[in-house]
């Protein structure tokens, strides 16, 4: 069972914890480099935030149980993709793409699956696009690639999720209809926004372009 695992593999998972995270730390400087890089040719800051997280060794366990996966490190290295995850909040929706194209085109970075759900938004009226990496890992003994889950969303749509995530855990995912109904239309409203203000953002750009 996961207590009994927990015990059991704590030292394993100290290991997992420290590639993860150095893997995290990759990914994030990478993406604070494109954002300095960006603002210093184009002046405009893509990225607003970026925040990481590697899950727990219990919740790894709990959703491995979940999935009936054994208890192996292996198999959880390879099934689990979102033990590290780094969630980049940008300006605009086209920001999203840019900065997802110049981070996923780096030529050690290896995509793993991508799942847009800009484009498909989930019937819960979630928007994100999800993007799994490996990304390689220099430690004294080896290179090792590590698996890294990046969601890259706009502030509308981060805004949105963080809000239904709430109102979810405490309904304990079980939204009334009436609730649920009209989280759907925030999220078009929210769509709606990111377009005007991505609108608002051009029209600025073409005034203070040069002659
Ligand atoms: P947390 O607490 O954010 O880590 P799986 O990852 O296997 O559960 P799937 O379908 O392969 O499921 O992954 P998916 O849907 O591509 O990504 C799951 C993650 O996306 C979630 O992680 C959330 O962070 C986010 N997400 C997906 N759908 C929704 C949604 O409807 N609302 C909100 N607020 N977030 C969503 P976790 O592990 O569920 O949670």
């Amino acid at each position: 069972d996961v207590a009994e695992a927990l015990e059991r593999m704590r030292v394993d998972f100290e290991q997992f914890d420290l590639e993860y995270r150095s893997a995290l730390s990759e990914v994030e400087t990478r993406l604070e480099v494109l954002r300095d890089e960006y603002l210093h040719l184009h002046d405009h800051n893509p990225i607003e935030h970026i925040v990481t997280r590697v899950k727990s060794a219990q919740s790894i366990l709990r959703k491995a149980a979940r999935r009936g996966l054994p208890f192996d490190l292996e198999v959880l290295r390879r099934e689990i993709t979102d033990i590290a995850g780094a969630r980049v909040v940008l300006s605009f929706t086209e920001d999203v793409y840019r900065v997802f194209e110049l981070f996923t085109s780096q030529p050690d970075i290896h995509l793993l699956q991508v799942k847009d759900y800009i484009d498909e938004p989930k019937p819960s009226g979630y928007r994100s696009l999800h993007v799994i990496v490996a990304v390689p890992v220099h430690f004294s003994t080896g290179t090792q690639e590590v698996t890294v889950e990046v969601q890259f969303r706009t502030i509308a749509m981060d805004f949105w999720a963080s809000l239904e995530h709430k109102i979810h855990y405490k309904f304990d995912g079980d939204v009334p209809a009436e609730i649920a109904a009209e989280l759907n239309e925030a999220a078009t409203a929210a769509a709606a926004m990111d377009a005007r203000m991505e609108h608002l953002h051009r029209q600025v750009r073409a005034h203070s372009a040069p002659e």
